[in-house]
């Protein structure tokens, strides 16, 4: 074999320096690892960096307060949070009956739902991770109050937010989604089932497991508190994904959540997002949503027993505000793939000051 100048010494196994593949307990997929890889150069895109500051309130924006909205539909002055049904909903509560197509290579489903627009707070200038923890709380609430209300609709209420242009996100006023809708959708059946199986044969939820697990290696953990646990989970795919759990107890859904679970949280996110801005002095670009127990017939008492509570964080940035990883080749062909070891992705990011870039400038 060639001599190559990534290629590590070989002889006895170093997770932090050999290829090899992880599992995911919840997908019940791989993933490969790669850290010798992380010294290869790259001269590959960079991303135009959004401008850093924005106005409070900006005319031309269709979520800020008194703004009109596609349609004509005119936004309250809302002073706190504030919810509306998408304007281009992705799900209609009243879509026709289709007929079941059971033909194995062109089967169809019909599906009701609805998408709402959630905007986090009346400012167009910040995130969440600049909003007061009070507001943050507020989300929070607003989350778990929106969660409870579609789910005596719908088996599935999925809570998320896109934030960047990178990832798709429309706007930089601080806003999520909701989507909800009368079935399981596809990752959501795969982690059903796994933490269905896992409950099976260990007897408790797995990421109950997990949390305790990481709690006590600590190589993982970015943030914790009396509650919460935020972890690049050892199973990552996007190379400063976290996952955010609640730290002691089996909590199902957002609505269950104690009014100290709730502020604990809103502690833990705004530390957690500090952290991510603060890594390239970059507003953080992700798409970051909640998974909780289903509802209906889905939410039995199964799904109950075995379901956690959590967040998945997916943020593409890689290496600079200006550099991205890249879902392609392999990824698209054949598995996740990463460079950076979660454990070195954690210790980054514990090296860092939960005082935001913004504040301290
Ligand atoms: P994103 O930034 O994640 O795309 O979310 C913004 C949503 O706002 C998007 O789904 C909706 C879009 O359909 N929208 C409205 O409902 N009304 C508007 O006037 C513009 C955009
Ligand atoms: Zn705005």
């Amino acid at each position: 074999m060639a001599a190559s100048p990534s290629r590590p010494v070989a002889g006895v196994f170093d997770p932090d320096d050999h290829p090899h593949r992880r599992y995911d307990p919840l997908q019940g997929s791989w993933v490969l690892v790669s850290p010798h890889r992380t010294k290869r150069p790259w001269q590959g895109q960079t991303e135009a960096l959004p401008p850093e500051r924005k106005p409070r309130h900006d005319p031309t924006c269709y979520l800020c307060p008194g703004n009109e909205r596609a349609g004509g539909v005119r936004n309250p002055e809302y002073d706190d949070v504030f919810v509306f049904t998408n304007d281009f909903a992705a799900l209609l509560s009243d879509a026709p009956d289709a007929p079941a197509a059971d033909d194995p290579l062109f089967r169809l489903r019909g599906t009701r739902g609805t998408s709402r627009v959630l905007c986090f707070s009346p400012r167009h200038d910040l995130t969440l991770a600049e909003l007061p923890t009070e507001q943050l709380r507020r989300v929070v609430d607003l989350w778990a109050e929106q969660t409870l209300e579609l789910g005596r609709s719908y088996d599935w209420v999925q809570v998320f937010e896109n934030k960047g242009t990178i990832m798709g996100a429309s706007n930089p006023h601080p806003h999520g989604q909701i989507w909800a809708l009368d079935t399981l959708p596809t990752l959501v059946e795969r982690e059903d089932e796994r933490q269905r199986a896992y409950r099976a044969e260990h007897g408790r939820p797995l990421l109950l497991d997990y949390a305790r697990a990481e709690r006590e290696r600590g190589e993982r953990v970015v943030v914790q508190n009396e509650h919460w646990l935020a972890v690049v989970p050892y199973w990552a795919t996007w190379p400063f994904e976290l996952l955010i759990m609640p730290a002691r107890r089996q909590i199902g859904r957002l609505p269950d959540l104690t009014a100290e679970e709730r502020d604990a949280l809103a502690d833990l996110m705004r530390r957690a997002f500090t952290r991510l801005d603060n890594l390239f002095e970059t507003a953080f670009a992700y798409s970051f949503g909640w998974h909780g127990a289903p509802f209906g017939t889905a939410g039995d008492a199964g799904a109950r027993a075995a379901w956690q509570l959590h967040a998945h964080v997916y943020p593409p940035l890689l290496r600079s505000a200006t550099v991205r990883k890249f879902m392609v080749g392999f990824e698209l062909l054949a598995e996740a793939q990463r460079d950076l070891t979660p454990e070195g992705a954690a210790a980054r990011l514990r090296d860092l000051p939960e005082v935001h870039y913004l504040e301290r400038r």
